[in-house]
């Protein structure tokens, strides 16, 4: 009988030590399995004098249902452990304060070229596009830029399969709208370009924007007053002045760079520009003798520089939120 005791207390000791469900089934096993210790005093009662079976059985009974319910009892409090461990992980600490929801805000450069398009729209000009993938005819021939010009060179020009390039210019959308399009034609031109170059200045891919005005007697007057307006409106400053210097572009004749600087501030370098080449108009079928015309290009990266004080390009291009957040 004793002896039964201890076997109980034994079980019921290994029982609480059991603290996941397959620790506590093994430990049932050692007990109430088929060869379990108390399994084994049910098969030995047989062996027993007559006398002593009955209460014998009877203890032995006691005990396994003892077991039982200790086995059931532990099977819940694991159970209940499991839960409370997981409940306390996952636990919501509600004085925590909310994870906001970032703004969202437009890049610093689709600002500024949405800000460049409102602003010519205002003076009349409409907004064209064109592939940024290009065949030479497109970007080069119809610009006046004949077969040995530099300008095709490997070394500023990306060139695609196909002897196709990626647009070293916006001026290729200008062809192809005056192809598409008779005169008289008011447009700018916004667009991705690219060259092989990279530096503080420069980088891969950058944005121009191209002008073009042709009609029956449109003239460097002209140009001059649209520089002066959009600068003026572009800087929200009064104080702008320009200055014209002598240039040579081949899709241009008379070409001319314009400066431009803040009161008596120092002169920056803005943009391009000229009266349209003969030869360009010829090559889109326009007729130089009727129609004349200016075209312009600048780059909407370094006006968005000046605009914003930013002085190195490739912050632009990097994706870095701690600055782009300074434009939201
Ligand atoms: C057609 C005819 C003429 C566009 C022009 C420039 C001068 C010029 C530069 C300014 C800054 C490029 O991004 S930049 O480096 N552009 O100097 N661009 S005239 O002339 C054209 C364009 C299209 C059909």
């Amino acid at each position: 009988m004793d002896d039964l005791i201890t076997l109980v207390e034994r079980a019921l000791a290994d029982f609480t030590a059991c603290t996941d469900p397959a620790a506590l089934e093994n430990a049932k096993a050692k007990y109430l399995g088929k060869a379990g210790a108390l399994t084994e005093r049910l098969k030995g009662l047989g062996k027993l004098p007559p006398a002593e079976r009955a209460a014998s059985g009877a203890a032995i009974n006691a005990a396994k249902t003892k077991l039982e319910d200790a086995l059931s009892a532990r099977r819940a409090s694991i159970a209940d452990l499991k839960l409370a461990t997981q409940l306390s992980a996952d636990a919501l600490d509600v004085s925590l304060p909310g994870r906001g929801r970032g703004v969202g805000a437009l890049h610093p450069l689709t600002r500024t070229l949405e800000r460049i398009e409102t602003l010519f729209r205002s003076l009349g000009f409409d907004v064209a596009e064109g592939p940024e993938i290009e065949d030479d005819f497109h970007n080069f021939t119809a610009l006046n830029t004949p077969e040995n010009h530099p300008a095709r060179s490997m070394h500023d020009t990306f060139y695609v399969e196909g002897g196709n390039v990626l647009r070293t210019h916006t001026s290729p959308i200008q062809i192809r709208y005056m192809e598409t399009h008779a005169p008289p034609i008011k447009i700018i031109a916004p667009g991705r370009v690219y060259r092989v170059d990279s530096d503080a200045t420069h980088s891969p891919m950058f944005h121009q924007i191209e002008g073009l005005w042709i009609g029956d007697d449109v003239s460097f007057a002209d140009l001059k007053a649209v520089m002066n307006e959009f600068l003026k409106n572009f800087f929200e400053r009064d104080d702008v002045t320009l200055r014209f210097r002598p240039s040579f572009f081949p899709f241009t004749e008379p070409s001319a760079e314009i400066d431009m600087r803040f009161g008596d501030g120092g002169w920056l370098e803005i943009a391009g520009a000229g009266q349209v080449h003969p030869n360009v108009l010829r090559a889109v079928n326009i007729d130089p003798e009727h129609w004349q015309g200016f075209a312009f290009g600048m780059g909407p990266d370094r006006l968005t520089m000046l605009r914003y004080g930013v002085d190195d390009l490739r912050l632009f291009y990097e994706n870095d939120l701690r600055f782009l957040e300074q434009f939201a």
